[in-house]
C-alpha cells in the first residue's frame, strides 16, 4: 500500500487530536454531540465568572436557582417513595433516599438538566456527558455527618487530576447550620491521592435558602451534615460523569424504553441515549436513540456504526 492509500499523507490522520477529530466528526455524521438548547440561553460572563470560582474553590454556591413551584411538585412527588432509612453510614442510617428518579420523579428533571448546570457542565466534560446517578437526599433529624468523600474516587486515575464528574446538591429545604447542608473542603479537589481530610482543614458548609445550589468537581471532598434540627432536609443530588465512563446509577435497566422516549432531549441524552464519537454507546451498530423510535430493527449495511 502506498503511502497516500495507508493515509500516511492524510491530513486526518497526522496527530491523536486529527485523528479524534475525524473519527469524531466524520464517522459520527447523524448524531454526533448535540448541546443543550437551554443552556446557550445562560449568559457566558455569569457563567465565566462562576467557572473560575469553580476551579479555584472546588465548589460554587448559586442561589436562588429554582423557583417555589418546582420545589413543591418535587416535595410532593417524592413524599410517597420516602420509605426506607440507609443501609451503611455511607447512605446514612438515619437518611432516606430514592435512587432511579428519572423513572420515577418526572419533578426531577428541571433540576437535572437545569440549564446553569448544564451550561458548566459544558465548559467541564467532554459533549455528551452523562447522569452518573441522581438521588432525593432526606437527611433526617439525628443523623451524624456523612464520611466526607470524593464522588469521582472509584475511577482508578491518579490524583491531583482533572474531574471526571461534576455533582450538584439542590437545596429543598432551607440548608441551615444544624440540618445537614453539604460540608466541603474549600481547593481540596487539587489534593493528591496521599491526602485525606485532617481535623485542622477548613469546613464550610453550604447553608442556602431553598431552590438554590452548591455545584462541586467529582474531586472535591465533601459530604451531607449533621443533623441535629429537629427537622429534615431534603435535598436533590445529580452527579455527571464523562461520557466515556460507566455510570454509577445503570439507567438502561432502571428506565424503561417507553418512559425514555416521552423525555426531552437533553435528557435523553444524559441518559445514554448518545454516543461519544465515533460509537461508544451504540446499539445494534446504531445510534442508541433509534432504539426510542423502534426503527433499529434494520441497520443498514453500507454506512460506519455510529453515522447510522
Ligand atoms: O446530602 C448531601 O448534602 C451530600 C450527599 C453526598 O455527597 C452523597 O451522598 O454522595
Amino acid at each position: 500500500m502506498n503511502d497516500a492509500r495507508n493515509g500516511r499523507n492524510d491530513p486526518r490522520f497526522q496527530t491523536i487530536d486529527s485523528v479524534r477529530e475525524y473519527m469524531g466528526r466524520d464517522l459520527a455524521r447523524t448524531h454526533g454531540f448535540t448541546r443543550s438548547e437551554a443552556a446557550t440561553t445562560i449568559d457566558p460572563a455569569l457563567v465565566t465568572a462562576q467557572h473560575e470560582e469553580l476551579m479555584r474553590e472546588g465548589f460554587i454556591v448559586v442561589e436562588d436557582v429554582v423557583p417555589p413551584e418546582a420545589l413543591e411538585r418535587l416535595r410532593a412527588e417524592a413524599q410517597p417513595h420516602l420509605g426506607h432509612v440507609g443501609r451503611n453510614s455511607f447512605e446514612g442510617e438515619r437518611t432516606q433516599r430514592i435512587y432511579g428518579l428519572p423513572e420515577k420523579l418526572r419533578a426531577a428533571d428541571p433540576f437535572i438538566e437545569h440549564p446553569l448546570v448544564l451550561a458548566h457542565l459544558d465548559r467541564l466534560l467532554r459533549p455528551n456527558y452523562l447522569l452518573s446517578q441522581a438521588q432525593v437526599i432526606n437527611i433526617m433529624s439525628g443523623s451524624p455527618a456523612q464520611p466526607l468523600h470524593i464522588d469521582d474516587g472509584f475511577y482508578p486515575f491518579p490524583r491531583p487530576r482533572p474531574p471526571l464528574s461534576v455533582a450538584t446538591v439542590f437545596a429543598i429545604d432551607d440548608f441551615t447550620e444544624d440540618n445537614g447542608a453539604t460540608v466541603a473542603i474549600p481547593r481540596s479537589h487539587r489534593w493528591g491521592d496521599d491526602r485525606l481530610p485532617a481535623a485542622e482543614d477548613q469546613r464550610v458548609k453550604a447553608v442556602m435558602p431553598a431552590g438554590s445550589c452548591i455545584l462541586f468537581l467529582g474531586t472535591l471532598w465533601h459530604g451531607g451534615g449533621e443533623n441535629h434540627s429537629g427537622a429534615s432536609r431534603l435535598a436533590l443530588t445529580a452527579q455527571y460523569c464523562e461520557p466515556f465512563l460507566r455510570k454509577q446509577e445503570n439507567y438502561f435497566v432502571s428506565v424503561s424504553r417507553r418512559t425514555a422516549a416521552t423525555l426531552s432531549e437533553d435528557m435523553q441524552r444524559l441518559l445514554g441515549y448518545s454516543i461519544h464519537p465515533p460509537f461508544m454507546g451504540m446499539s445494534n451498530g446504531m445510534h442508541p436513540k433509534r432504539a426510542l423510535k423502534g426503527d433499529q430493527a434494520t441497520p443498514r449495511r453500507d454506512a460506519s456504526p455510529a453515522s447510522r
